[in-house]
């Protein structure tokens, strides 16, 4: 019997993750093995497991030595995922040290490339006491073609954007996005200018690559991502219809968040 048969809350996760995994899929922003995820499952595992095998990491995460996460498998595809979660993904669990890691269920399959951003977030997470413990990273198209023009990437420009085209994004991703420039895919260099962004940001945009979501639930980062993808189709089709769409005023988004009490930090 694998570890989710034995766990009837790391089950419903990963029933989540299919669920997630087939959006994403459906919505276009997984060509191929575009995009992962991973989710901290600590607190679901008791007990210990037999390694099925075991990989170095890149540096050390103490602040997570021990922890526990489910993460997409490297070179995985997103409908595939969906399909068959538990052969697409894996749970994994860090050595005491921090600086290696066993797979534990339910086969030995590589994680992630962007392993290095999922645990450096996941560090932070837990540094800072935060209830975060999802990462969704994923290829929206109309998000990912905004990050080639230089004006969006002025810090607060492509936030205050995408905010000011439905009341919807101002209250659903209401600390912004992040602008991360573009860095090596699966690189440290990454993974640190991400955990930098997520300061502010509960998502952000990897410059010419996709965009990263962290939050309570998959479900949660699904949802950010998708009202943000939203905002960047509804400007795309406003300009090709003629125009520079006009977006709320900035009395108009002040007015929501003072309505709906968000936090009134730059986009
Ligand atoms: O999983 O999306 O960023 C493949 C990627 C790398
Ligand atoms: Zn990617």
């Amino acid at each position: 019997m694998s570890i989710v048969d034995r766990n009837s809350r790391l089950a419903a996760l990963v029933d989540e993750l299919s669920e997630v995994a087939l959006y994403l899929w459906q919505r276009g922003w997984a060509e191929r093995n575009g995009g992962n995820i991973s989710a901290n499952i600590t607190d679901m595992l008791d007990g210990d497991y037999t390694p099925l095998s075991t990989f170095p990491l890149p540096r050390p995460f103490p602040a997570i030595a021990g922890c526990a996460f489910l993460v997409t498998g490297t070179g995985k595809r997103m409908r595939d995922i969906a399909r068959q979660p538990m052969n697409n993904a894996v749970v994994l669990r860090l050595h005491p040290s921090g600086n290696a890691y066993d797979l534990v269920a339910d086969y030995p399959i590589p994680p992630t490339s962007e392993l290095p951003a999922h645990l450096a977030i996941h560090e932070q997470a837990s540094l800072r006491h935060s209830p975060a413990k999802v990462v969704c990273h994923t290829h929206p198209t109309e998000l990912v073609a905004l990050t080639h023009h230089r004006r969006f990437l002025q810090p607060g420009a492509l936030g205050r954007l995408l905010w000011s085209m439905i009341p919807e994004t101002r209250i659903i991703v209401p600390r912004g996005v992040g602008i991360v420039p573009y860095e090596l895919p699966g690189s440290l260099a990454l993974a640190n200018a991400t955990v930098k962004a997520l300061e502010y940001h509960d998502v952000v945009l990897w410059e010419k690559h996709g965009c990263l979501a962290t939050g309570d639930s998959l479900a949660e980062t699904f949802d950010a991502i998708d009202t943000l993808a939203k905002s960047a189709a509804i400007y795309l089709a406003a300009l090709s219809a003629g125009q520079e769409p006009e977006g709320l005023s900035d009395q108009q988004l002040d007015d929501l968040a003072a309505a709906f009490h968000l936090p009134t930090s730059p986009a």
